[in-house]
C-alpha cells in the first residue's frame, strides 16, 4: 500500500526513461571526469602553494623569477578550463540526481552526500574564482578565505566520490572495453573544442605568445601605463598626491631617511621580473633602482631579519607586507624607481616601490612609505 502511494510520486523526470539521451553513460562520465579531476588537482596545488606564499611569504625560494608566474598562471588557466568540464559531466550524470528509489541505503545515501557536497563546493570555487580574476566581490564573505576553505571540501568531496566510485572507474577505464555509443566521440570532441576555446582566449593574460589571442581575459599584460597593466591606481588608493616632504625611512639599528634624490644617488641596478597577480595576468617589466639589500646594509640590518614594508596608502589590504630574507637578500629584489625606462607612473608606485623575483604580485607594495628590518 505504501509502496503504491510512493510509486505515484514517480512523476516527471523521476519517471522510468525520462532522459533519452545515449550519452548519459558511464563511459562519457568517465572520460569526462578524469580531465575534470585533473583540472581540479593542478588548481588545487596550485592554489594551495599560492595560498602559503600570500600568508607566510614561503616557502619558495627567490628562484626561478618566474616561478610563481608558472604557478598561478596555471591555477586559472585549470580553473577556466574546469567551466566547460564541470558543465559536460554535470549534464552527462544530471539524470542520476533523479534515480529511483532516492535512497538504497546508508552507503547509497552517503555517497549521495559527498557528491552534493563535491558539486556545491566546485561550483562555489569556480564562480568565486571567476569573479575574482574581474575583481568582482558580489557577496558577502571574504574571498580569499572562502576559495581557500571551500578548496579543501571540495579535494575531500573529490576523494570520497572517487573511493565510491572506484568499481565503476575500473570498468569504463579503458577505451578497448567501452561499449561504442553512437555520439560519444562527437561529444567529447565538443567538450575537447570548448576547452581549447576557452584557454586560448584567456591564457593570453599570462601566455606572452597567447597575448593576442586574449579576448576574454579581463587583462592583456601589455595594455597600461607604461605597457604594463594596473591592479590598483594612486587614486583609488588615495595616493595620486605624494607629499612635497616625501622621505623613504630605513628602520634597523642605525635607522636613515632618504630622499629620491639620495636614493637615486645610490648605485642602480636593474632586472627583468615579473608582476604576478593572484588574479592570474602576468607581465614581465625591466625595472631600475636601489637593491633592498644594499638599504639593509645601510642601516646595519642583521642578515637574517624580516623586513616590514609600509605603503603610503592609508588602507587597504596591501598596505603592510612582510618578506623573508631569502627575498630581502637577493641581489634581484629592488627599491624600484623606474620601470622600462621611465620614472615610475604614479599608478606604478611613485616614487618607489618593491619588485622581488619569485612572489605573488600582491606583496609587490607600491608607493613605499618605509622598509624596516624586524
Ligand atoms: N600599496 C599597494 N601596493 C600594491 C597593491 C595595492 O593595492 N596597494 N596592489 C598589488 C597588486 S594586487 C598587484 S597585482 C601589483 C600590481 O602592480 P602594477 O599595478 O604596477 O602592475 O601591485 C601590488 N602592489
Ligand atoms: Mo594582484
Amino acid at each position: 500500500m505504501a509502496s503504491m502511494d510512493i510509486e505515484r510520486l514517480r512523476r516527471g523526470p523521476l519517471r522510468e526513461g525520462a532522459f533519452p539521451s545515449r550519452l548519459h553513460e558511464p563511459r562519457t562520465a568517465v572520460v569526462i571526469g578524469r580531465w575534470l579531476g585533473a583540472a581540479l588537482v593542478v588548481c588545487f596545488a596550485t592554489g594551495l602553494l599560492s595560498h602559503v606564499m600570500q600568508e607566510w611569504g614561503g616557502p619558495l625560494p627567490s628562484r626561478p623569477v618566474n616561478g610563481y608566474r608558472i604557478t598561478q598562471g596555471l591555477h586559472v588557466i585549470s580553473g577556466i578550463a574546469m567551466i566547460p568540464l564541470l558543465g559536460a559531466k554535470l549534464w552527462t550524470v544530471y539524470p542520476k540526481l533523479f534515480e529511483w528509489p532516492p535512497v538504497q541505503g546508508v552507503l547509497h545515501l552517503l555517497e549521495r552526500a559527498g557528491i552534493a557536497l563535491l558539486v556545491a563546493a566546485v561550483l562555489l570555487e569556480v564562480f568565486t574564482g571567476l569573479l575574482n580574476t574581474v575583481q568582482w566581490y558580489p557577496w558577502p564573505f571574504p574571498f580569499r578565505q572562502t576559495h581557500y576553505w571551500t578548496a579543501w571540501l571540495a579535494l575531500g568531496g573529490l576523494l570520497l566520490h572517487l573511493s565510491a566510485k572506484a568499481p565503476l572507474i575500473a570498468e569504463h577505464r579503458s577505451r578497448r572495453a567501452a561499449a561504442p555509443v553512437a555520439g560519444r566521440r562527437g561529444f567529447l570532441a565538443a567538450v575537447t573544442a570548448s576547452v581549447g576555446l576557452v584557454t586560448l582566449t584567456t591564457a593570453g593574460q599570462t601566455v606572452p605568445w597567447l597575448r593576442r589571442a586574449d579576448l576574454l581575459g579581463p587583462r592583456r599584460p601589455d595594455l597600461g601605463p607604461q605597457g604594463l597593466p594596473v591592479n590598483r591606481t594612486a587614486a583609488q588608493a588615495g595616493v595620486a598626491a605624494v607629499p612635497a616632504d616625501w622621505r623613504l625611512s630605513v628602520g634597523g639599528p642605525r635607522p636613515v631617511e632618504l630622499t629620491l634624490a639620495e636614493l637615486g644617488a645610490m648605485p642602480q641596478h636593474t632586472a627583468e621580473l615579473p608582476i604576478a597577480c593572484v588574479e592570474g595576468w602576468s607581465a614581465s617589466a625591466t625595472w631600475t633602482g636601489v637593491r633592498l639589500r644594499d638599504l639593509l646594509d645601510r642601516v646595519g640590518a642583521p642578515p637574517d631579519a624580516t623586513v616590514r614594508i609600509t605603503s603610503l596608502q592609508r588602507e587597504g589590504p596591501y598596505r603592510v607586507t612582510e618578506m623573508a630574507s631569502t627575498y630581502a637578500r637577493d641581489e634581484l629584489t629592488l627599491l624600484a624607481l623606474r620601470v622600462n625606462g621611465e620614472i615610475l607612473a604614479p599608478d606604478h608606485g611613485y616614487p618607489v616601490r618593491i619588485i622581488a623575483p619569485n612572489r605573488p604580485g600582491v606583496l609587490q607594495t607600491k608607493w613605499v612609505a618605509k622598509v624596516e628590518a624586524l
